[in-house]
């Protein structure tokens, strides 16, 4: 009989993740910790149930069908499996819900099952997060007739009753570069505001609602002068006439999510506040997403790792098995310290956020929130593609065979450094948020260095915290090198 070598396992994503058990217990207050086992112990168990479902079945990815067989536009989307299971697993665990209780660890128990059920979720975590930056926009902007007839669906634990929504701002003219915004924004004679124009890309196409960018007719040019919009996509159980899909993309990475191309053409539109400064009503939104992105790339990590250390202990090269190897151990050592790192950091935000939200926060911690998120989403959003690169690696060839399920790990990493702001625009943000953010985090430093029990990595800290800040003071008359120095500073400073 030939030697077969034995698939990696998936362990137990919850019950073996050092990392996370290790987190919850030390920030949560017992009872609270002891009532969230039960759905974190089920999520980890769906997980590994959708882990082995994807090795048992051929790969499916969301089809378009846009024309019945009569000749009526329908743009009907077939989802996955997992996509189907959304509305029920978002439900039950309250995976929005949580994070909205009235606690100061709402965010942790909601991001705790968010790194849990991201994967096995195949991406429906997008729109979850874009639902879940929808009601912090919709929050932030106070209008009580939108919070009120669009919150209790996104919030609810009811699937027939809950709603998914979309952020349209990317378009053809650029999606850093929102203030070239073409989507313009028109007012019938009874009131009603229409958006009429192209989003380039649209991920939750399947969704109920969405938040728009759009230039209200007569507006002038660039950012300020856009407004945001709520819009609504179902009219009863059909997708709305004046939202006709174009096509679904075709992507490198993330195939399950639908990500579509869709013309607006004339879709009734609300607007949030006032109508200019709609970048700025949609940074609440902004920042909670990139929270996820820094959480769901986090668990990207974790799930490689898991993976590689698994297959470390059944793999034998040279006599022994991978694990015993003194260069395999201490590749696979050196990827858990980056993982650890980068866990911290995203947990760290989730944190912050939590304390903001509730009003328990110090009163440096706002300022500190403002410049860790995007330092957190720059830099997990990275460290996950290189980490599943080497995570692919400790698999040999296998790493390369795609009905492994191995290189959708790193085909799905690279998208977390491009959507929701690149790398470059991620650092260009941090130096928005440096004037207040620097001395914020100093302080918090100062507060560990305080109590830690590890001086000289405190101090490490303290080092690179002061060149940071001289380099930020030595540049600050100088906005090109500034610029250009930013990504540089914003990785120390993530890293840091
Ligand atoms: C599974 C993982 C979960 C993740 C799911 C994600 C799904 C992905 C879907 C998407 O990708 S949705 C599209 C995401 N698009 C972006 O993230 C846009 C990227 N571009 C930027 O972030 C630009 O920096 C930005 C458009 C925000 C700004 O460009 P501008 O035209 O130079 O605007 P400006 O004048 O700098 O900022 C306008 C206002 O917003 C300013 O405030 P004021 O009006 O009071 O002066 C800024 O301070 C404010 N602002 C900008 N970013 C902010 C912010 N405020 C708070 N937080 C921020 N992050
Ligand atoms: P560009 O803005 O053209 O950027 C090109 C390059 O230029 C990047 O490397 C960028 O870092 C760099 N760059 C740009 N400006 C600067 C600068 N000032 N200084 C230095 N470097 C700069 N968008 C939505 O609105 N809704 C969605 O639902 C959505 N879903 C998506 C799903 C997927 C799978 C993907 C891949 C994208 C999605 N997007 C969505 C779009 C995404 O947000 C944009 O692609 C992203 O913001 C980058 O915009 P762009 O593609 O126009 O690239």
């Amino acid at each position: 009989m030939d030697f077969l070598q034995p698939a990696p396992q998936l362990v137990h994503p919850y019950r073996n993740d050092r990392t996370l058990l290790a987190l919850l217990d030390r920030a949560m207050p017992a009872d609270r910790r002891a009532a969230l086992d039960a759905d974190l112990d089920a999520l980890g168990d769906y997980a590994q149930f959708a882990w082995e479902r994807a090795r048992r079945s051929t790969p499916k990815t969301p089809v378009l069908t846009r024309w019945d067989a009569w000749g009526r536009r329908v743009d009907r989307i077939e989802l996955t499996a997992a996509w189907q299971e959304g509305p029920q697993l978002a439900t039950r665990y309250g995976i929005l819900a949580a994070g909205h209780a009235p606690h100061a660890h709402a965010r942790l128990e909601q991001f705790a099952r968010v790194y849990l059920y991201h994967l096995a979720s195949e991406f429906y975590t997008c729109p979850l997060a874009m639902t879940d930056g929808a009601i912090a926009a919709l929050e932030a902007c106070g209008n009580r007739a939108l919070i009120e007839r669009a919150l209790p669906h996104f919030l609810s634990r009811d699937p027939a009753a809950f709603w998914l929504s979309g952020q349209w701002m990317t378009e053809t003219t650029g999606g850093s570069d929102v203030g070239r915004t073409g989507t313009v924004a028109r007012r019938d004679a009874d009131g009603q505001w229409r958006l009429y124009g192209r989003k380039w890309f649209s991920s939750a196409v399947v969704g109920e609602a969405a938040l728009a960018l759009a230039r209200p007719e007569g507006a002038g040019e660039g950012t300020a002068a856009l407004a945001l919009f709520y819009v609504e996509t179902m009219d009863g159980s059909g997708r709305k006439p004046q939202l006709v899909v174009d096509r679904l993309k075709d992507k490198l990475g993330t195939r399950e999510l639908p990500t579509a191309e869709i013309h607006l053409d004339g879709l009734p539109a609300w607007p949030l506040g006032e109508l200019a400064h709609g970048v700025r009503q949609v940074a609440p939104m902004l920042n909670v997403t990139r929270t996820w992105n820094a959480v769901c790339a986090v668990a990207s990590m974790a799930r490689a790792l898991a993976l590689a250390c698994d297959y470390a202990a059944r793999r034998e090269a040279f006599g022994r098995p991978l694990i015993e190897q003194p260069l395999h151990a201490q590749t696979l050592a050196g990827m858990r310290a980056e993982f650890e790192g980068a866990f911290a950091l995203a947990f760290e935000v989730v944190q912050l956020l939590g304390r903001v939200e509730q009003a328990q926060a110090a009163p440096h911690e706002p300022a500190l929130l403002r410049l860790l998120t995007p330092l957190a989403k720059l830099w997990t959003g990275k460290l996950a593609v290189a980490l599943c690169s080497e995570a692919l690696e400790c698999f040999g060839g296998a790493g390369y065979i795609e009905d492994t399920g191995l290189p959708q790990l790193l085909r799905d990493a690279q998208v977390y450094s491009i959507w929701e702001g690149t790398t470059n625009v991620l650092a260009l943000d941090s130096l928005r948020a440096l004037d207040e953010g620097l001395p914020a985090l100093r302080t918090a430093v100062a507060g560990w260095v305080a109590d830690s029990h590890e001086p000289d990595a405190v101090a490490a800290v303290h080092a690179t915290l002061e060149a940071a800040t001289r380099q930020a003071q030595a540049l600050a008359g100088e906005r090109g090198a500034l610029e250009a120095a930013a990504r540089g500073s914003a990785i120390t400073l993530a890293r840091c």
